[in-house]
């Protein structure tokens, strides 16, 4: 706020490298243009509503769109430009246009629609794009390289083309809830670094742990399916339309995708991992594990088939993605649902599948039905399938989601709860080490990997799983588990050549002004104090609160007040111009108690993201889970509550006793538990309220940035 804008310092810029996430090969030569001498974006006439019809999606933004979504982009950087069309570039402008894709070139030689050129002398910048998406990515260099340069980019110019088409994350959305806007958020932070493609796996459940579970435990575990239609069709199929996205919110989260050059790729999972399907439709599954489909049963395929017509005019993609994973029966009927399903959505909507690589081809079995060839496959494990000698040597194109970047949200006895970021810069040690790129998919024996330049790799998706379920983690814990790995992996996938050394210092200068998404709640602040309401300072009638820490975020409230100053709360509010902190916080509550009339179910603070709460122990809320302490408050005294967010756990201190730790419990596959740290956003919106079920005084509230 209020132009504090502090970009890259010199001093770290002196010891690490600008060249950017992913690495650009930027050709300076002396000299520099500040973008403060910067005044207009100029989008080609000629080119204004061209679009990219080669990528995934098919909402692809015009020219002139992405031209708009830049424009945004520099005034968050305090940069204002004015937007609009014509025949050529002028002083103090960037001019976009669209070049010839024969000049951009992917690594199996074939034209790209993705790559770009970018020239920045005295007079101004220009890009020239392969196509509109082309010339975003290229606006995402700029607006790296004016981060790095403190406001300033080189001279020079450069040429620039990822070598892989599909860059990107996965995310399990189906055993955790995603809000629509999360998944936008990410969608931005994914865009700065030049991916392209955030798979969304849709349905999923928990392990079917049928060594434990009984018939009835299995209909009953928790399994979802994460889209609401009201459509008669699949009546019954969702019923937590609290926890779905409407046909409105899923075209929000395409939409404010592809606005910024990431297309959503939407995955529906059976015939494994189908539980949602079954606790629906009993009959279809399988007698000794109900999340495998019986696909023998002659109301599978069509069951299957109606929720694919159901849901495939809602997708804006060429390529949807079936799932596949993990089905542990039959391996010919396997093959036959997958064919069928091939068939099915390519009738009905001239659609491609994906699948992933479980039961690799035989064709030496005359019996065996193999997939068409047309079917694209995820490889991510070598006991499911060899990816270069089972499925490129038979012709079919193959996504790397090799399970060395695996993330299992919180807890895994497997995986690792952050992506191996160390992974990215260890390439294939039998070919001399080096680093790691989409085509290796096996870093310990190159015998296994195909030439980098092999047409049918189509690059790199890495995957976030929630094995362990809603409660184990709150929505941004999945940011801070991908926060290092989306630009380590998204440099690789371009074809980047960062190296361990520069990445952290890198990021650093650049994370703080990643447009479209604040994932990290920041709040900007003149100092470590971002908000200071005392009501002790003495009697005061006006509604207006008054913030003194400096940043003015004044406060109002229809509560009155006591002689001594204090704030009597009971059915009024007092409400901050905030919302939500992340990260490195101590809030400060300074109150009194005088009744709790829901002891259950009091709320003292909310924000967008949490609730502090007397249940009537002091609990944090979010994402509809209770993260409850063994403490609760007293009564009739003044009390000091801290709540303090420290790297990835969360606190709270009542006066001066010892902090004590907000923990969850989760259930390891109705086997056992385990706890684990949460860390959760400070509520920082609103105290009061006609149900916030308690009633007392308030002496002051404050937030600082430090923990
Ligand atoms: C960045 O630029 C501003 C002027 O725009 C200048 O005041 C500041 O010293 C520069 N910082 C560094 C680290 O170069
Ligand atoms: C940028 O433009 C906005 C609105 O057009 C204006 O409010 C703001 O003051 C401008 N900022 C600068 C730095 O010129
Ligand atoms: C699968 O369904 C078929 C047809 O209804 C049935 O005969 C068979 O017993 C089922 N198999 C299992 C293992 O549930
Ligand atoms: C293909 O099937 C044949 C006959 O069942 C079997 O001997 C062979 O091992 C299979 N090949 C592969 C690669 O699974
Ligand atoms: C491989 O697949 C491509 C595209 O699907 C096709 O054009 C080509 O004929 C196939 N080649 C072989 C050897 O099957
Ligand atoms: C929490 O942070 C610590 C210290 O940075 C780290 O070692 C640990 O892996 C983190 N835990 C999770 C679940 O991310
Ligand atoms: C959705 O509603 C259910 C049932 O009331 C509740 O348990 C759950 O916490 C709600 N989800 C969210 C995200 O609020
Ligand atoms: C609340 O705290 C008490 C100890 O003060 C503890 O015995 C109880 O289990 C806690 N309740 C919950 C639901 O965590
Ligand atoms: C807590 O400790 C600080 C200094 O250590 C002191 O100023 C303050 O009065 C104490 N608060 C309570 C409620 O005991
Ligand atoms: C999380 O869910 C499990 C069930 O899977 C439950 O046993 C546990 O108590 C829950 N933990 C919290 C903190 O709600
Ligand atoms: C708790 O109170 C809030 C606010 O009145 C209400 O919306 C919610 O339904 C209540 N929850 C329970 C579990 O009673
Ligand atoms: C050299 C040239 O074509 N200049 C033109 C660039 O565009 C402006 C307005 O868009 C014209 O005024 C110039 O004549």
């Amino acid at each position: 706020m209020h132009g504090l804008i502090r970009f890259g310092s010199s001093l770290l810029l002196a010891s690490v490298s600008a060249r950017g996430i992913p690495t650009t090969a930027f050709a300076g030569r002396d000299g520099k243009l500040s973008l403060s001498g910067i005044n207009s974006i100029i989008v080609d006439s000629q080119y204004a509503e061209s679009t990219n019809t080669k990528g995934e999606t098919l909402i692809p933004p015009s020219l002139q769109d992405f031209a708009e979504t830049f424009a945004k982009d520099l005034s968050g950087l305090h940069i204002n430009v004015s937007c609009y069309t014509g025949t050529n570039a002028s002083d103090g402008s960037i001019f976009l246009t669209i070049g010839n894709s024969k000049d951009y070139l992917d690594v199996a030689g074939r034209e790209s629609a993705e790559g770009y050129s970018l020239s920045v002398s005295d007079e101004g910048i220009k890009i020239v794009g392969a196509s509109s998406l082309g010339a975003w990515w290229g606006t995402r260099t700029v607006l790296q390289q004016v981060i790095l340069g403190n406001g300033s980019i080189p001279y020079g110019s450069l040429t620039d083309t990822p070598e892989w088409g599909t860059r990107g994350m996965m995310l399990d959305a189906a055993r955790h809830w995603y809000p629509a806007d999360f998944l936008i958020e990410m969608c931005a932070y994914m865009s700065f670094f030049k991916q392209n493609t955030f798979q969304v796996h849709l349905s999923d459940n928990l392990y079917n742990n049928v060594d434990i579970y009984s018939r009835e435990r299995s209909l009953d575990l928790y399994a979802r399916f994460r889209l609401w239609s009201d459509d008669e069709a699949v009546a019954g199929l969702n019923e937590h339309k609290n926890e779905s996205y409407t046909r409105e919110q899923f075209d929000e989260i395409q939409s404010a995708c592809a606005a910024r050059g990431v297309t959503i790729l939407p995955e529906i999972e059976a015939p494994g991992h189908a539980l949602p399907f079954v606790q629906w439709k009993p009959e279809l599954g399988l007698e000794d594990d109900l999340s495998l489909l019986n696909i023998s049963h002659p109301e599978t395929i069509p069951t299957m088939k109606t929720i694919w017509s159901t849901f495939l005019p809602w997708f804006h993609t060429k390529t949807v993605h079936i799932g596949a994973d993990e089905y542990t029966a039959e391996v010919n009927d396997y093959n036959i649902f997958v064919n069928s399903m091939a068939d099915h959505i390519q009738s009905e909507a001239n659609k491609s599948i994906r699948i992933w690589g479980t039961f690799p081809p035989n064709y030496t079995d005359p019996g065996y039905i193999n997939i068409y060839n047309n079917v694209s496959v995820q490889h991510w494990e070598f006991f499911e399938d060899n990816p270069l000698y089972d499925y490129i040597l038979n012709n079919y194109t193959v996504l790397n989601s090799d399970d060395t970047f695996y993330v299992v949200n919180k807890w895994s006895g497997s995986y690792p709860p952050q992506v191996n970021v160390s992974a990215t810069f260890i390439g294939n040690p039998n070919t001399g080490g080096g680093l790691w790129y989409p085509y290796v998919f096996d870093a310990r024996n190159s015998s296994n990997n195909p030439s980098r330049d092999e047409p049918l790799v189509l690059g790199e998706i890495a995957p976030l799983w929630n094995d362990y379920g809603p409660n184990a983690t709150v929505y941004s814990e999945t940011f801070y588990a991908w926060r290092r790995g989306i630009p380590a992996l998204a440099d690789k996938q371009w074809g980047g050549n960062l190296s361990a050394a520069e990445f952290d210092p890198v990021l650093e200068l650049l994370r703080n002004f990643i447009p479209g998404q604040n994932l990290e709640r920041t709040i900007p602040s003149v100092s470590s104090s971002i908000l200071d309401y005392s009501f002790d300072a003495g009697y005061a009638t006006s509604s207006a609160i008054s913030d003194e820490s400096g940043n003015g975020y004044d406060g109002a409230s229809d509560c009155s007040r006591t002689e001594k100053g204090s704030l009597l709360v009971d059915t009024c509010t007092l409400t901050t111009p905030l919302a939500s902190k992340g990260r490195e916080y101590t809030l400060a509550l300074s109150l009194l108690l005088s009744s709790l009339d829901s002891p259950e179910n009091a709320t003292l603070l909310s924000g967008r993201d949490s609730t502090l709460m007397l249940t009537p122990n002091i609990t944090l809320f979010q994402g509809g889970n209770y993260y409850r302490l063994n403490s609760s408050l007293p009564m009739n005294q003044r009390v000091d509550l801290n709540i303090i967010g420290r790297g990835n756990q969360t606190f709270a201190k009542v006066n001066n006793q010892t902090e004590e730790e907000f923990l969850t419990k989760m259930g390891i596959n109705g086997a056992r538990f385990e706890w684990g740290p949460i860390a959760i956003e400070a509520p920082v919106h609103q105290i009061g309220g006609d149900n916030a079920g308690w009633s007392g005084e308030l002496f002051a509230l404050k937030l600082k940035s430090v923990a």
